[in-house]
């Protein structure tokens, strides 16, 4: 089973999304995702460029292979651009194995350990009526986690805050896809932390007031607060009983996570821009981590990701993929076989992707009762249409930064 075709697709139909797909000399095809929010065609360049001309003439049945081969022949290891180009082939060829055993990718890491996987989506709003009727939305359509994040007062734009609700059912209307933060240059928003922090516990005292104490309940810090305010925070929601409190701290600084485990027992996340094993090697050690936030997009593909993960189960430490509309169904789908198979799944990051979006990938996945399910095609379970995909040309598009009240460039 050779591949004798390797193609680069770069489509953008509700943002912009790099697919690998291989071809394989029996007819089989592969897809791989390879998408790296704000640098995308970085990683076009580092596939088309260096690992296409790798690709044609290998055995397509090699994975672990070609995957130390890409890793290590570069002899530059690790980083984004590295890693999500051999996630994609990784990705791709685990969907052509699937396919050429008739079975679904979940199979062949052992089978399903679960009938589904707990996900968590997106509640936002600019104030806290808004965010009730967010958290509302998100229960009526069947989640049992959701994330929280709201405007803070005094503060004009920050992330992940929906100008209406952010979820609207088709998924056009949300702060992933607004238009204005798409363009030449990066939309600027505004932070201060100190308010934040006065903020924060009382919008969770509000939701946990007007929602009860079962559902799981989840916070992004966006890598914003230093050691000290992190360990604050963490303290300060500990009656809220958080399911976990994300990238508390500039993911980075990995000592931080000590001092902030010190103080609270907040859960902590962390990991969506981390990219090889190494990234989170000593920080699952020591034990300062609840989840690996880890991408199978951006962590060097299902093979890579896995080892990881399995190392985390070591120290009961479990998975919490990273799962934003920036991951393309293909890397969504790579997830969702993953966590079915591990023994150590915790939760499933889960934004619906925008119609269009839906309509360039045909999937296989199910979304029931508040899990999701890969589905039982062979592969992946995800096809690209090249017609629709063809209607969407890349769009410049670069994700926002913050600046504090005095100018400062901060953390966004
Ligand atoms: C999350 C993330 C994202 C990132 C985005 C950057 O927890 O889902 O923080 O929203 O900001 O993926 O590309
Ligand atoms: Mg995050």
């Amino acid at each position: 089973m050779i591949i004798d075709k390797a193609e680069v697709i770069v489509t953008s139909p509700n943002r912009n999304f790099v697919t690998l797909k291989l071809t394989t000399d029996d007819g089989l095809t592969g897809l791989g995702d390879a998408t790296l929010n704000g640098r995308e065609l970085a990683v076009v360049a580092y596939l088309t460029e260096h690992v296409v001309p790798l690709l044609l003439g290998r055995d397509a049945h090699r994975i672990e292979d070609t995957w130390q081969f890409l890793y290590r022949s570069a002899y530059w290891r690790r980083g984004p651009v590295t890693m999500a180009a051999i996630a994609a082939v990784d990705m791709a060829l685990w969907d052509i194995k699937g396919k050429a055993a008739g079975m679904p990718v979940y199979q062949l890491l052992g089978g399903a350990s679960r009938n589904g996987l707990l996900a968590y989506g997106h509640a936002s709003g600019t104030d806290l009526p808004s965010l009730f009727d967010s958290v509302r939305d998100h229960l009526e359509q069947g989640f049992k986690a959701i994330r929280i994040q709201t405007a803070v007062p005094g503060l004009k734009a920050i992330y992940g805050i929906a100008a209406q609700s952010s979820f609207t059912g088709g998924g056009e209307e949300r702060y992933d896809h607004e238009p204005a933060r798409r363009g030449a240059k990066p939309v600027e928003e505004d932070w201060e932390t100190r308010p934040y922090l006065l903020h924060l516990p009382k919008v969770f005292e509000a939701v946990r007031n007007e929602f009860g104490p079962e559902i799981p309940l989840l916070h992004d810090g966006h890598h914003r607060m230093t050691p000290i305010q992190a360990a604050k925070l963490g303290k300060a929601l500990e009656p809220y009983d958080l399911f976990w409190l994300e990238d508390c701290t500039p993911a980075e600084n990995q000592e931080a996570l000590r001092l902030v485990r010190q103080h609270t027992t907040t859960p902590l996340a962390i990991g969506e821009i981390f990219n090889t094993v190494w990234d989170f090697k000593d920080i699952i050690r020591e034990q300062l981590i609840d989840y690996v936030r880890g991408a199978v997009t951006h962590m060097g593909g299902i093979t890579a990701l896995k080892k990881t993960l399995d190392y985390a189960a070591l120290y009961q430490i479990k998975s919490g993929m990273h799962g934003p509309t920036d991951i393309s169904p293909v890397g969504m789908a790579a997830a969702m076989h993953l966590g079915l198979a591990i023994h150590n799944f915790g939760i499933q990051e889960y934004m619906k992707h925008g119609t269009r979006t839906n309509e360039v990938f045909q999937q296989s996945f199910t979304w029931q009762d508040g899990l999701l399910h890969p589905g039982d095609q062979p592969g992946l379970g995800v096809e690209l249409d090249l017609d629709e995909a063809g209607k969407y040309p890349y769009e410049q598009a670069y994700l926002p930064y913050n600046r504090l009240s005095d100018g400062t460039v901060h953390d966004w």
